[in-house]
């Protein structure tokens, strides 16, 4: 690994931290059993005018659905970007794509950070990022993403929302070294099935962000903060098809250009040979929990008592400890106008 990458001293940013995290708690106040914070609070200081601290954690490379959730997410201006790092493995592949549309936006002042599993494997978009040096990232790249995130989370003046679309593997890490992180943060997943499964099934799912690690999101619903998901029910359904597709992909915007390159590329290689300009995006799951870091108004919140089975499934038990999952839609044409209108707009 190379040593000459930009780090930041972590030893007094967790000093600051510890003092930061105390006096978030004692601001924010803390009723029995309640999360220290919250959707609510996150949701007042949006609508206070505040942008919010975020962090992307994300299996991006993988399903294609991810380079649009982090296309979106830097075009919300109530998120702060304060951090995005690669989950699941592979993490000098997942790096190059983070860093790379990270140029392409503009945003090298966003760090990146490597997640556990610091291989390259290829991947379905390694075409576009084959010429592309890390190491010449403008900003800030952290070969320990994870120690990145409880830093980030540490140092924060206001609580931090994880926003999670891959199978957490980083956020179990985190909260082995370092517990006391869940003072400081709430967490928003696209995980799980809840009533229905993929495509809309009736039949639930061992939804993929689950069973590829389901103990890494076990630790995630064990740890002491507010939980809130994206599954199947919701995110499982969101496609762009004629008029609102067509949009997203003449927008000449410079990160949806390349977000509609990456696009082609991973068809491409998925098929194993050229094909025609796409007419319509695959599934968007993804986007769903970048949308639920700004608002939920589209969809209907229920707090279920949800269990993570070693086989991958979240179940409704008795046992479980409280979650806040977006089970079905109010409108869903709404939140597809609202993303398109976020990924063209200016
Ligand atoms: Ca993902």
């Amino acid at each position: 690994m190379p040593r000459n990458w930009k780090r930041r001293d972590f030893v007094s940013g967790l000093l600051m931290g510890g003092f930061a995290g105390s006096l978030a708690w004692n601001c924010l106040g803390r009723a029995e059993n309640k999360p220290r914070f919250g959707a609510e609070a996150a949701f007042s200081a949006i609508r206070s005018g505040r942008k919010i601290p975020v962090i992307l954690d994300t299996d991006i490379g993988d399903d294609i659905d991810d380079t649009w959730a982090l296309t979106l997410l830097l075009k919300c201006p109530e998120l702060d970007v304060r951090l995005v790092v690669g989950d699941n493995r592979n993490a000098i592949y997942r790096g190059k794509l983070i860093a790379k549309l990270l140029e392409v936006a503009g945003r090298t002042d966003i760090p990146v950070g490597l997640g556990v599993g610091l291989d390259e494997r290829p991947g379905r978009q390694s075409r576009w990022v084959a010429d592309y040096d890390l190491k010449k990232y403008p900003g800030t790249v952290y070969e320990d993403g994870v120690a990145a995130i409880i830093e980030t989370i540490r140092k924060s003046e206001f609580p931090v929302t994880l926003i999670c679309i891959g199978p957490v593997q980083n956020i179990a890490e985190a909260l082995k070294r370092d517990p006391g992180i869940t003072q400081n943060a709430r967490f928003v997943g696209m995980h799980g099935s809840i009533y229905k499964g993929y495509g809309g099934s009736t039949e639930i799912s061992a939804e993929y962000n689950v069973r590829v690690d389901p103990k890494a999101l076990q630790a995630v619903f064990a740890a002491d903060w507010e939980v809130t998901i994206t599954p199947l029910d919701t995110c499982g359904l969101v496609h762009l098809t004629g008029e609102k597709f067509r949009r997203v992909y003449e927008c000449t915007d410079k990160s949806v250009q390349a977000l509609m390159e990456n696009y082609q590329i991973w068809r491409e290689e998925g098929e194993k040979k050229k094909l025609p300009p796409p007419d319509r995006s695959s599934t968007l799951y993804d986007t769903v929990a970048v949308y639920l870091a700004v608002e939920e108004q589209l969809v209907e919140m229920e707090t279920l008592s949800l269990v993570v089975t070693d086989d991958g499934f979240t179940r409704i038990d008795a046992s479980g400890r409280p979650v806040r999952a977006a089970v079905r839609w109010k409108n869903m044409e709404l939140y597809e106008n609202w993303l398109v209108q976020r990924l063209v707009g200016q």
